[in-house]
This record gives C-alpha cells, structure tokens and sequence, in this order.
C-alpha cells in the first residue's frame, strides 16, 4: 500500500461510532489553541494566530484538529468540544508518538534541518514511521471532519504529508498548508532521505504558502530538481504549478501580528506606569537592551550575549550605564541540542554579570520563564534597543511586536538579516549574527542613534507592520485559496477521479 492510501477501516471507532458532525472550515495544526490552567481550566492560547484564525473561524462553521498535549491519554481532564465560535477535535498522542514524532522527526530532524542545521539534524527511520503515522491519523480525522467542498488549513513542518493523504479520499476539499519555518535550499533538503514523500505531500495542497519568496523559490526549486514539477516562475510572490491534470499555487505570505490588541495594551495607563518602573528598577540605565525569544539554538541569542561581553570587556560599553533583559522562554527541554544551548547562554550570563555586575545591580537581567503577554509590552516599551539576532527564523514575530510597541515612534530594532522579518523591516540595522565584531558596531550604533533618526526608521516600520497584521496575512492567504481555479466540487463529497 503506498504511504498515501490511508484504508477506512483504520479508525474502526469512527466507522461504528456515532456519526460525526462535519464543518465547512477545518483547521488542522500540531497542538490545539487550547491550554489548561493550574486549575484545570482550558482557555484560548495566548497569540496572534490563534486571535487571527479564531476571528476567521468565528464567520464559519469551523473546527480546529490538534494534539491536546497529553501523552498515553493522561491528561488533566479532555479539553472542551467547542471554545468560542470553532469546536475543537482533539488528537491524541502516546508517549511513544511524542517522543517520535513530536521530539523525535518534527524537532530532532526537520527543525534543524530546515533552519540551515544539517551537522546537527538526525535521520532516524523510527522518527520517520512515526511521523507518518501521526500525519496518518491527522488526515483521518480532516477527512472525516470536512464537510463537502469544504476548506482545509493545515499549519507548520509537522503535518506535511497530510495533503497528499486528504486529497487522496477527499479531492473535493480544497487544501492550504502554511510553512511557518524557513523552506531550506534544495542542496540542503535533498539530503532528507524521505525528500519525495514531504514533496509528494505539499504538492498535493492546492496552496502551499511561505514566510518569504526565498522560501518559495527554495520549494520550486526543489520541485524542478526532483522531477516533480515543471520550471516554474516565481512572480509577483505567487507560482502556478500544472501537474497531473491539476493547478496549485505557491505563494509568499509574510505572517504578522495583531496590531490592535498591542495598541490596546500598550495605550493604557498601567502599561506606561508598569514600563517606567521596569526601568526604574533596573537602577534607570542610561541604555536598555532588550532580547524575548523562545530558548531556542537557531534564535541567536548566544551571539548577542557574546557581542554585549566583548564590549564591555573592551571598555566600550560602561556596566553602570547599560543593561541588558533577556527573556528566554523556555521550550523543547527534552529535545537533543536545546539543554546545551541554554547551557551556553547561561554560562555567558553568569560571566558578564560574575565580572561587571554590583551588589543588587546585575548588568543582565535573565528571566527563563513565560511571561503573559501584558508584561512582555511593558518590557518592549521600555527597551531603547530590541535584539534580535536568529541565525535562521522563518519570521520572528518578536521584532514586529516591538515596533508596534513603539507608540512614541522611538527605539532602535537591531535585526538579523536571516530572520524572514528582514525582508519587510529594511529600516532597522539589520546584522549578521555570525560576524561578532559587526554586531558590537551596530550594537553601538543603535546605542547611541539620534532621535530623530530612530524616529525617521520607527515610522517607516510602523507603518509597514500596520499595514500587514495577521488577520490581513489570514485573509490574504484564504483569499488566494479561495480563488483557485480549477476546484473539483461535488454534491456529496465523494471523491472524484
Ligand atoms: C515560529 C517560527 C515565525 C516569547 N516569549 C514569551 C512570549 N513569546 C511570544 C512572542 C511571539 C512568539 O512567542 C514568538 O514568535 P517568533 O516568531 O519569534 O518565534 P517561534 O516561536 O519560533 O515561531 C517563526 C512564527 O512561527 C510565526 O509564523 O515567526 O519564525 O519559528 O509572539 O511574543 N509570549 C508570552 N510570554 C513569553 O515569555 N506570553
């Protein structure tokens, strides 16, 4: 049987439960936007694709398909069926699968592998047989959820080869898959020993969207070297593709923010008392840096941390008129690779601070902790200078939120060329987080830029963020969807040939 034919009689609970209810939009994406609390609780994920889909899911009759984030079914009690307008469909994981799948192919294999990090990614045929059949049991669940010509939006590097599984029992679904990584050049991908079947199944999706037009090129190219699509030309950030009878796009679809709900936090009085007495309780430092990433080792901030060392071990930057907050929100503990990044960044940190800091005044401040999201704009208000330094970042929505944090149109964004940010936010100093000695120039360069000209590159970037938020991305990305040419409807949903 070939990867794809995914039999029926797979999910026998399905065929002699009761009859499942269909929806006419279906969301399908590693986790579920639903967390518990200490309490038991299950509240919307905090975040902008979360507020983006759930806007665009509260106009249809929608459901979200996703991992509950339990293991072996201990949870802390099922999520809810519905949370606000979508019902929810839970996935259920065992051990085994996470530790496979989820740690295993999705973050031991294609994340570094997808973010430039050959040397450190692993081949694994267990992860693999594991991968397939997690996005086995994804489509299982879209196929039956989708109602008859309905819209599937699958999201991310974990759920690859569920389009080619969906459409192969459901052709009159129409079918969109958003990458939120970077797309690798097709020399580095090519050494995926399963490179055919991750091709085969985005090809299938009738819209495969990416962060920037690289990694759509990067994706036709890949395409054209495997003999699985024609040459095709990348313009105006979309591509047509003619294979088997069939026309799919690709396209460039840059994610975003919400914009509003940031003004709205941040135009608060609180919000403005809560910035000015994070400055005054870090000693009011003529220079606040700021660094907010996920704990991850393709975020960089190790080569920032190094930057700020050697300038002040040089005399350049004095300790008692700067200081530096890293939040590193921790994340993917158990993976391979993560624990000696955090050992490295926390061996620098204890060095600046074992050399230059004063009794109660620490030059870095680290938090390893998940902030809410109330404070993280408190934090951004009050940065002169944001970090942001990946060394590879699909996006990096960081940056965005720090511009449009900057309600007083100051502050000074340093910004990793390798970020897919870079290519919208020409105006801030964009750097190259391998060159040390180029980051401690722009590092002081941002230090000490006038107002006026953080001023002139403020507007500009707030006016580019503002004009692209998430739910402008969401209805860009469904509109294209929406207007594909050659949709095979039927009355009933049964597939057609
Ligand atoms: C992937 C791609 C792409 C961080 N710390 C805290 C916190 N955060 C929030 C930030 C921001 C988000 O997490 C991080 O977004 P990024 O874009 O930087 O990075 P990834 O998590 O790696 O996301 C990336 C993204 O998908 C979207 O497509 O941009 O390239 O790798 O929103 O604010 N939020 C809270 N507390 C924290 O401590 N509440």
């Amino acid at each position: 049987m070939s990867l794809y034919e995914t039999p029926t009689e797979a999910n026998p609970t399905r065929q002699d439960g009761p009859p499942v209810i269909t929806h006419e939009f279906v969301v399908a994406a590693n986790r579920l936007p639903v967390r518990a609390d200490a309490e038991g609780q299950w509240h919307l994920s905090p975040g902008g694709l979360v507020s983006a889909l759930s806007a665009v899911m509260a106009d249809h009759d929608a459901v979200w398909i996703g991992w509950d984030g339990s293991m072996d079914g201990e949870t802390e009690g099922a999520p809810p069926s519905r949370q606000g307008d979508m019902a929810l469909r839970p996935i259920a994981l065992t051990n085994k699968e996470f530790t496979d799948y989820y740690e295993g192919f999705a973050n031991g294999t294609l994340w570094p592998l997808y973010h430039n990090g050959l040397l450190s990614t692993r081949f694994k045929r267990s992860w693999w047989s594991a991968y397939v059949s997690v996005n086995r049991r994804f489509a299982e669940e879209i196929i039956a959820a989708a109602s008859p010509n309905g819209t599937v939006w699958i999201h991310d590097y974990h759920l690859q080869l569920v389009p080619a599984i969906v459409r192969k029992q459901r052709p009159d679904l129409r079918i969109g898959l958003f990458l939120h990584t970077p797309f690798p050049p097709s020399q580095l991908l090519m050494r995926l020993p399963w490179r055919e079947e991750i091709l085969e199944g985005l090809l299938a999706a009738d819209l495969i969207g990416f962060q920037t037009p690289t990694d759509a090129r990067n994706f036709l190219a890949l395409a054209h070297r495997s003999d699985r699509a024609p040459e095709t030309l990348f313009e105006d950030n979309t591509a047509t593709i003619e294979l088997d009878g069939r026309r799919m796009k690709v396209g460039s679809f840059p994610i975003s923010i919400d914009v509003d709900r940031i003004n709205q936090i941040a135009n608060t009085p609180e919000t403005t008392a809560a910035a000015a007495n994070f400055r005054a309780s870090l000693g009011d430092p003529a220079h606040l840096l700021l660094g907010v990433d996920r704990l991850d080792y393709t975020k960089g901030i190790n080569a920032r941390l190094k930057a700020f060392l050697e300038l002040l071990r040089e005399g350049t930057l004095e300790p008692e008129s700067v200081a530096f907050v890293q939040v590193a929100t921790p994340s993917r503990d158990d993976v391979r690779g993560y624990e000696n990044t955090r050992a490295e960044i926390e061996q620098l940190v204890g060095e600046i601070n074992g050399d230059y800091a004063r009794l109660g005044r620490p030059v870095v401040h680290y938090l390893h902790q998940n902030l809410p999201f109330e404070e993280l704009i408190p934090l951004y208000m009050a940065a002169d200078v944001m970090v942001v330094t990946p060394f590879e970042d699909g996006m990096n929505l960081v940056a965005k939120e720090y511009v449009a944090s900057r309600t007083d149109g100051t502050g000074v964004l340093v910004l990793s060329e390798f970020a897919g940010t870079a290519v919208e936010l020409h105006d801030a100093l964009l750097c190259n987080p391998f060159d040390i000695a180029g980051l401690k120039r722009l590092l002081l360069q941002a230090i000490s830029m006038h107002p006026d000209e953080q001023s002139r590159r403020m507007d500009i970037m707030r006016r580019q963020v503002s004009n692209n938020t998430v739910y402008d991305w969401a209805k860009r990305f469904l509109d294209q969807l929406d207007t594909e040419p050659d949709r095979q409807s039927t009355t009933d949903g049964s597939a057609r040939a």
